[in-house]
């Protein structure tokens, strides 16, 4: 089927919400006659839509392949500009390298790259970060925010906020951040995010955000397997990675806006409110040694505050943290 004739009418089902769409409303709004219409439905069947037909009442869309190209992410989509520019490829090295790339050439604010398949994806520090195919969301976002340099761990904060809605939203599971950016759920990692910047010394030209999912894993590799969980795996049930993505996009945008406008005082009220590691015994490992203490909080920048055991205060900017469980 021709890709703009595909379009239009996933459109045409997206906007009828669920409802029957009569064949013959279908056929005035393609410009086709009743016949090209069950074609095309014939169509979107062979690439794993399942569709009701009831005579009289018409089609409609009873369920969704496990897709995300751009067309499957943009129907439904609810923001304004938050994934409204989507680059899908099947397989890639990074969704980071495009974005980086694409983000120099210009591309407008809120695009995403998205990819069914990261063969050299990355977390810190350059660890490798594994993303198996069709299994997870692995995608960056490009943001030009005209903040400072500096403020800009208050994204990776932002962003964290924004997946913890959306899975929540789409799942009902309750997932934990653990400063800076992981997400767990049970005590295992199931989100991790990469924040990148474009910047000069005192202008941030623009960030990109890398988020990772582990979706629909039903299992890991072994060095993973402790560490490591999906929400296929937590709630018992596919998830649909489209819709994720859309309510994660939805929510990081109604987030940023606010940001925008009135600053990181609602962001940080929401983190601390989803954050396990405040107020409990952490070991941060830094680049240049590690240091126990308290986690007392995030200050108004997104920087973790630590009391060490002489009761002096850390202000911790990168780190890895390990959680100590009281004995
Ligand atoms: C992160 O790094 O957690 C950031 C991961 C960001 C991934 C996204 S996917 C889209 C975009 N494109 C990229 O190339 N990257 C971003 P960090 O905190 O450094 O954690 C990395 C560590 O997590 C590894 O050393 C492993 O121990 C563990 N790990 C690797 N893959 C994992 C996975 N799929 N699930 C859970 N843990 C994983």
């Amino acid at each position: 089927m021709q890709s703009e004739m595909r379009r239009k009418l996933l459109e045409i089902f997206s906007n009828s919400t669920g409802e029957f769409v009569s064949g013959q409303k279908i056929s005035e709004k393609l410009g086709c006659s009743r016949t090209a219409v069950w074609k095309h439905i014939e169509d979107l069947r062979k690439e794993g839509y399942e569709l009701e037909a009831v005579r009289r009442l018409g089609y409609r869309i009873t369920k969704k392949p496990d897709k995300i190209t751009g067309n499957e992410i943009q129907l439904g989509l609810k923001t304004m500009s938050i994934g409204r520019n989507v680059h899908f490829e099947e397989s890639v090295l990074s969704t980071q390298k495009i974005a980086h790339r694409l983000a120099y050439d210009g591309v407008p604010e809120g695009t995403i790259v998205v990819t069914e398949e990261q063969t050299a994806g990355r977390g810190r520090l350059d660890r490798s970060w594994h993303s198996p195919k069709q299994t997870g969301v692995w995608m960056s976002l490009i943001l030009r925010p005209n903040i400072p340099p500096s403020s800009a761990p208050q994204l990776t904060l932002l962003a964290a906020v924004g997946v913890v809605q959306g899975i929540q939203e789409i799942t009902g599971l309750e997932p934990d951040i653990k400063w800076p950016n992981d997400i767990l759920i049970s005590g295992k990692k199931v989100v991790g995010i990469l924040t990148e910047l474009q910047a000069e010394a005192d202008r941030i030209n623009s960030v990109i955000i890398g988020i990772g999912i582990n979706v629909n894993q039903n299992y890991f590799p072994e060095e993973l397997d402790d560490i490591a969980t999906s929400l296929y795996l937590q709630k018992g049930e596919i998830i649909n990675r489209a819709e994720l993505i859309q309510s994660i996009l939805y929510k990081i945008e109604v987030l940023y806006h606010d940001y925008l406008s009135n600053g990181f005082s609602m962001v940080k009220l929401l983190w601390e409110s989803y954050a396990i590691s405040i107020g409990q015994k952490i070991v941060a490992r830094t680049i240049t040694g590690s240091i126990s203490g308290r986690a007392l909080g995030i200050t108004s920048e997104g920087v973790l505050r630590l009391e060490d055991e002489t009761g002096v205060i850390h202000l911790i900017h990168s780190a890895d943290i390990e959680l100590v469980k009281n004995r």
